[in-house]
C-alpha cells in the first residue's frame, strides 16, 4: 500500500470519528497526519521496521499504530471497525456543498438517510425543511448542491469525453514544439464511460511553459484547477476534468504507459519488472538499489516505445484496450494474445433505424451515409408495430420499405441495404410480428423495450423464448442498460449467451454510447463460446453511424479478432451466414 493510499485512510478515519461525534481534536489529529504524510520523503516501511514512525511531527500513537498495520498487512482493524458504523453513500453525501459531517451523521441517525439518492427523495418530498437546524433554503440547496455534485463528479459518456478531448488536444497536438502526444487514461483504454481526460505529451524543456498555457487558455477551459511545471488540470466547459503531462521525450513511453492505466494492470506490470530487479514508475525503469546484490549487476533497458517496455519485462504488446489486468499480462506471456479488430475491418453494420419509424432520415440518406463511410453494405431495422412511441412499422408498411429498398439496391453499385427489423419481445417472449412477416426480412434483430420490472428469472426465460424462435438473427442491446442512468434489466446473461452459441444465434454490441450493450467483459465471454458478434450502431440518424467506433472499441476491449466479428464480412460472406 502506497503513502497516497496510506493518507487518504487517514482522512477517512479522521472523518469517520467527527461522523460518530468524536472529540474533534482526534479526528483532526488523523486529517493532520494525512497532511504530514503527504510530506515524508523516507521509505514508510522502512520507518516502521526501524520503529521511526513516531517520530514523525505530527505523527501519535493511534495515528501510527493505524500506519504500521497497513504498511505490514495492508489492512487496519481500527479503519475497518469504524467502517462498520456507517454505509458507504455516507461519503458520498459529504461531497455536497453544505453537508458536513454533523449534518450527515444528523440525517443518517434521525432519518436512516444513507445515500445521495435517498437525500434527493427526502429534500423534493420537503421532509428536510422541518428538522432542527434544517429549513427552506437549506433543502433548496442540497438540491443544487446534489446536481452540482452529478456534473462534476459523475462519469461521462465516451462521445462525451471524446469530443471535448480532441478539441483541446489538436490545438496542444499542433505546436511546434510537441514531439509526441497521445490521449491516454480511459479513454485510450476505450472504457464505457471515463472519468476524465489524460493527455500524455513530450516536449523540450523550453517549450514546456507555452504548451502549458495554450492549455490553460484553450476556449474549452471552464476553470483551471492546478498549474505545475509540468502537469495542469482544467475542467472542461461540458463539466470534464482535463489533466495534461509535460514530459522529457526520453520519459514519454513511461508516462504514457503509466497514465494509460489500469491500475491494476501497472501493478501487475510493476510486479513482473521488481522480479527483473527493476522498479518502473511514470519515468523509467530505474535498479532496485536495496535488493539482493546480485540485482544490482542488472542493466536498465532504454526503451524509446511502450513496446520496449512491453519486451523489457518479457511480454508482447499489450494493445490499450486490453490492459484490465483481465488475463492480458499473462497471454502476452505466453504469446498468447488476439490479433484484435480494427475499424478498418468493418464493411458495413446491422442495426440502423429510418424516418419509417423514428429516425430522422429517409433510406436513401442513410444508404448514402454509409457509402459515405466506404462500407459495402447497411442493415435498416425499424421497430415494430406495438412500439408505438417510436412509429413501429405495421406489416403494410413493412411491405412498402422493403419494395423500396429493392427499388433502391436496384440502382446501386457495390453497395446493398439489407432487409431487417429491430422486432419487440414482448412480456412473454412472443415477438412482435408473425413468422410469415419475420420470414420476409433478411434477418431479425430482436430486442426488449418494455415491461423492464420483470425478476430474473421471468426476464431470462423471455428472452430465451424469443432467442428459440427460429426467425430471430441477433439479439438487440442484451441488459436494456442506459449508461450512467439506468442499470440493465435483471437477466443470467450467462445462460443466454450458452442458448445463443448453441443455437448459433448472433449478440449485438450495441455501439450507441449510452448503451455499449453486450458489456466488454460478456463480449469476451461470449465469443469464447463461439458466439458470433455483430457491432450495430443503433443510428437513428446518418451522423450516428460513426458510433460503431465506440462498439469497435468495446469489442477490442472483449478481446474480438477479425473473425469474431460478423461486420467484417463481405456482402457475399454476410449472405452466406444469414442463409444458415
Ligand atoms: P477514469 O479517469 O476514472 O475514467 O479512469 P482512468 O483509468 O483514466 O484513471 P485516472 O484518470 O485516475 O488515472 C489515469 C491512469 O493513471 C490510471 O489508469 C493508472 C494511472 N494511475 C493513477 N493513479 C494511480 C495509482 O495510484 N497507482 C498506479 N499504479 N497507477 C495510477
Ligand atoms: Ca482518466
Ligand atoms: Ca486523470
Ligand atoms: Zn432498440
Amino acid at each position: 500500500m502506497d503513502k497516497t493510499q496510506i493518507a487518504d485512510i487517514l482522512d477517512e478515519v479522521g472523518t469517520l470519528l467527527e461522523l460518530k461525534g468524536e472529540n474533534p481534536f482526534k479526528s483532526r489529529a488523523f486529517h493532520n497526519a494525512a497532511r504530514v504524510l503527504a510530506g515524508v520523503t523516507e521509505d514508510l516501511k522502512i520507518l516502521v521496521e526501524n520503529g521511526e514512525i513516531r517520530k514523525i511531527k505530527g505523527i501519535g500513537e493511534s495515528t501510527a499504530k493505524i500506519i504500521s498495520d497497513l504498511v505490514t498487512t495492508g489492512k487496519s482493524p481500527d479503519h475497518e471497525s469504524l467502517r462498520k458504523f456507517f454505509p458507504p453513500g455516507i461519503f458520498d453525501m459529504m461531497k455536497i456543498q453544505g453537508m458536513g459531517p454533523k449534518k450527515v451523521a444528523f440525517l443518517y441517525k434521525k432519518m436512516k438517510i444513507s445515500s445521495i439518492e435517498d437525500l434527493e427523495k427526502a429534500a423534493k418530498a420537503g421532509k428536510l425543511e422541518k428538522l432542527e437546524g434544517f429549513g427552506k433554503k437549506t433543502e433548496e440547496n442540497i438540491l443544487l448542491g446534489i446536481e452540482q455534485v452529478r456534473k462534476h463528479s459523475s462519469k461521462f459518456h465516451i462521445n462525451v469525453a471524446e469530443t471535448a478531448a480532441q478539441s483541446i488536444f489538436d490545438v496542444i497536438k499542433s505546436h511546434k514544439g510537441i514531439i509526441r502526444a497521445e490521449l491516454a487514461g480511459s479513454l485510450r483504454r476505450r472504457k464505457e464511460t471515463i472519468g476524465d481526460i489524460d493527455i500524455v505529451v513530450s516536449a523540450k524543456k523550453k517549450d514546456v511553459k507555452e504548451i502549458m498555457k495554450l492549455f490553460t487558455s484553450h476556449k474549452s477551459v471552464e476553470r483551471i484547477t492546478g498549474e505545475g511545471e509540468t502537469k495542469a488540470s482544467v475542467v472542461l466547459n461540458v463539466g470534464i476534468n482535463c489533466d495534461l503531462r509535460v514530459v522529457d521525450d526520453s520519459e514519454f513511453p513511461f508516462a504514457l504507459n503509466y497514465f494509460t492505466g489500469s491500475k491494476e494492470h501497472n501493478v501487475h506490470i510493476r510486479s513482473l519488472a521488481r522480479e527483473n530487479g527493476w522498479t518502473l514508475n511514470e519515468y523509467g525503469f530505474a535498479v532496485i538499489d536495496s535488493g539482493e546484490k546480485e540485482r544490482k549487476s542488472k542493466k536498465v533497458v532504454i526503451c524509446k516505445t511502450e513496446e520496449d517496455i512491453y519486451k523489457a519485462v518479457g511480454l508482447d504488446y499489450v494493445e490499450p484496450e486490453l490492459r484490465e489486468d483481465l488475463g492480458e499480462v499473462d497471454a502476452a506471456q505466453s504469446g498468447k494474445l488476439p490479433k484484435l479488430v480494427t475499424y478498418n475491418d468493418i464493411r458495413g453494420t446491422f442495426h440502423c433505424h429510418t424516418n419509417y419509424s423514428d429516425g430522422h432520415n429517409t433510406l436513401s440518406e442513410m444508404a448514402a451515409g454509409a457509402q459515405k463511410l466506404g462500407w459495402e453494405y447497411l442493415g435498416i431495422a425499424d421497430h415494430s408495430k406495438v412500439a408505438a412511441y417510436a412509429n413501429g412499422l405495421s406489416e403494410e408498411r413493412v411491405k412498402k420499405q422493403q419494395k423500396e429498398i429493392d427499388a433502391l439496391n436496384d440502382k446501386f453499385k457495390n453497395f446493398k441495404l439489407f432487409k431487417g427489423t429491430e422486432v419487440d419481445i414482448l412480456t412473454n417472449g412472443d415477438l412482435d410480428f408473425n413468422d410469415k412477416t419475420l420470414a420476409s426480412f433478411d434477418y431479425v434483430v430482436a430486442s426488449v423495450h418494455s415491461n423492464f420490472k420483470l425478476n430474473e428469472s421471468d426476464m431470462t426465460k423471455r428472452i430465451m423464448k424469443a432467442l428459440k424462435n427460429k426467425y430471430v438473427t441477433i439479439l438487440g442491446h442484451l441488459t436494456g442498460r442506459l449508461l450512467l442512468e439506468r442499470d440493465g434489466y435483471p437477466l443470467n446473461q450467462t445462460e443466454i449467451i450458452n442458448a445463443a452459441a448453441d443455437l448459433g444465434k448472433i449478440i449485438e454490441i450495441n455501439a450507441h454510447p449510452m448503451r455499449l450493450d453486450l458489456d466488454w467483459r460478456m463480449v469476451k465471454y461470449a465469443i469464447n463460446k463461439g458466439v458470433m458478434i455483430a457491432i450495430n450502431p443503433d443510428s437513428h440518424v446518418v451522423s450516428g453511424l460513426t458510433d460503431v467506433q465506440y462498439g469497435v472499441g468495446i469489442a477490442r476491449k472483449g478481446w474480438c479478432e477479425k473473425k469474431d466479428i460478423l461486420n467484417t464480412k463481405t456482402v457475399k460472406q454476410v449472405e452466406e451466414y444469414l442463409k444458415k
